[in-house]
């Protein structure tokens, strides 16, 4: 009953009965009161079908009625940045404790090839039945965007690879009584493979230009004007952006699911491993541009107060899932900052060095700070007029790592990706 299980579970709800299981209490009691935690799902949405075609339980003795049981839970990786199956493990050990003949089992954790063959259908065979025979085994990648108003998820084409030809055919049926459209793969771990390609695909471009980004700062050039340009080609150029590194439940971690496998295969995925690195680095990057912005006042990290615009791992969302702000936090505390953070969004972000709360507001945040570094493009940040809130206590050094101050008049500013980095002068307003 997470930001996947819980629309997908609505969504059935429409035309089927549904049990929506979760091992977390609070999260079943909130959905027995009608309350939504997902921002996609409201209260009304619930409210039109609890108690008559969703019920929330945690109840698992319940679940051995169930025609089609679909796992969605999370994929994270270890500490040394293995997959942890862990979730997905504890999930098929409820099932097989009641698995009955004509059952239909779906995963739809982002995991990597091989995962639904080599894992799920083993575990689930420990009730001595036959997959593929006595009961049904599929993956299908969840593809929700979270926030995203245009693309909800009966409107998300849906990829379903199942066991064997028969599997797939009847997860297709399902998935078609509430998604416009169903695209069927060979097998299941081809349907693995596919999300894998949809996140690496993100992630090694993201990786490019934030080495292009690094490449630019230096030669003087503006990547954010090059990638501008470069965008007016109509054809077979994708747009990505730099920034301060890659958060989120998916970006992040994904590509690293595939590694892990080309590993066992014998395959070494450099390119894969390298543009996770890249990534990495920026977050080193950022702590580098807030030394050399320091260092144009004659201050430096030690002692400064240092203001951090924007926990959320990306624009206009509360999610601090792997942000990249932890890390900054983490690194500008080693080395002897006074830490202030402000998000419209995110209320806090937890560290391993202490949890940091928000400000009350953007000039609280600015008091008395020396430097403020823009992590997060939220739109709030794009209306700001730094003079106005830095006023009283003369203006912070910015570290711009979203471009969000692409027109900077008058301010002190180092942004990522902008060519300013070696630039000594301080910008003459130029109203
Ligand atoms: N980012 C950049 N530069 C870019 C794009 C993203 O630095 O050009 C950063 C973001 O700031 C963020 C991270 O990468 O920190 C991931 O951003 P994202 O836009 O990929 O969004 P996510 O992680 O919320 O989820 C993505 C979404 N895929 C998209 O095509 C937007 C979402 O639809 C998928 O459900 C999710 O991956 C997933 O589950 O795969």
């Amino acid at each position: 009953m997470g930001y996947v299980g819980l629309p997908l579970a609505i969504s059935f709800a429409k035309r089927f009965n549904v049990l929506g299981f979760d091992v977390n209490q609070v999260l079943i009691n909130n959905l027995q009161h009608g309350k939504s935690y997902i921002s996609d799902v409201s209260p009304e949405d619930i409210d039109r079908v609890l108690g008559q075609s969703f019920c929330p339980t945690t109840d698992s003795s319940k679940l051995k009625d169930c025609d089609f049981l679909i796992i969605c839970v999370p994929t994270p990786l270890t500490k040394d940045k293995k997959p942890d199956l862990s979730y997905i493990k504890g999930a098929c050990e409820i099932i097989s404790g009641f698995l009955n003949k004509g059952q239909f089992v779906i995963l739809e954790s982002t995991t990597y090839p091989g995962t639904t063959d080599e894992i799920v259908v083993p575990m689930l065979e420990v009730s001595k039945l036959k997959a593929g025979k006595d009961f049904g085994v599929a993956f299908s990648p969840e593809r929700i965007d979270p926030g995203n108003k245009d693309y909800t998820i009966d409107k998300i084409p849906k990829v379903v690879g199942g066991i064997n030809k028969e599997c797939t055919k009847i997860a297709a049926l399902l998935y078609a009584s509430i998604i416009s459209e169903v695209i069927c793969v060979s097998d299941a771990k081809t349907a693995e493979s596919v999300k894998m390609v949809e996140n690496v695909f993100r992630n090694v471009n993201i990786a490019l230009v934030n080495e292009l980004a690094l490449i630019f700062e230096n030669m003087g050039i503006n990547c954010w004007e090059v990638i501008e340009a470069a965008s007016t080609k109509p054809y077979g150029y994708t747009p990505f952006y730099p920034g301060p590194g890659v958060g989120g439940h998916c970006i992040p971690l994904d590509p690293l699911y595939l590694s892990y496998q080309a590993k066992r295969y014998g395959i070494m995925p450099r390119f894969i491993e390298t543009s996770a690195e890249i990534n990495d680095f920026m977050k080193v990057h950022v702590v580098n541009l807030i030394r050399k912005g320091l260092n144009r006042k004659n201050k430096k990290i030690f002692g400064s107060k240092i203001v951090i615009m924007g926990l959320a791992y990306k624009r206009n969302i509360e999610d601090v899932r792997e942000s990249p702000s932890k890390d900054v936090i983490e690194e500008l505390i080693a080395l002897g900052a006074n830490i202030a953070v402000f998000d419209p969004f995110a209320v806090s972000i937890k560290t391993d060095v202490g949890e940091f709360s928000s400000e009350a507001s953007i000039r609280d945040a600015f008091r008395e700070a020396d430097c403020a570094v823009f992590m997060t493009d939220h739109d709030i940040f794009k209306k700001i007029d730094l003079f106005e809130v830095g006023v009283e206590d003369g203006l912070p050094i910015i570290i711009d790592c979203r471009n969000i101050f692409e027109k900077c008049n008058g301010y002190n500013l180092i942004g990522i990706g902008r060519g300013d980095i070696n630039n000594t002068s301080i910008y003459e307003d130029s109203n």
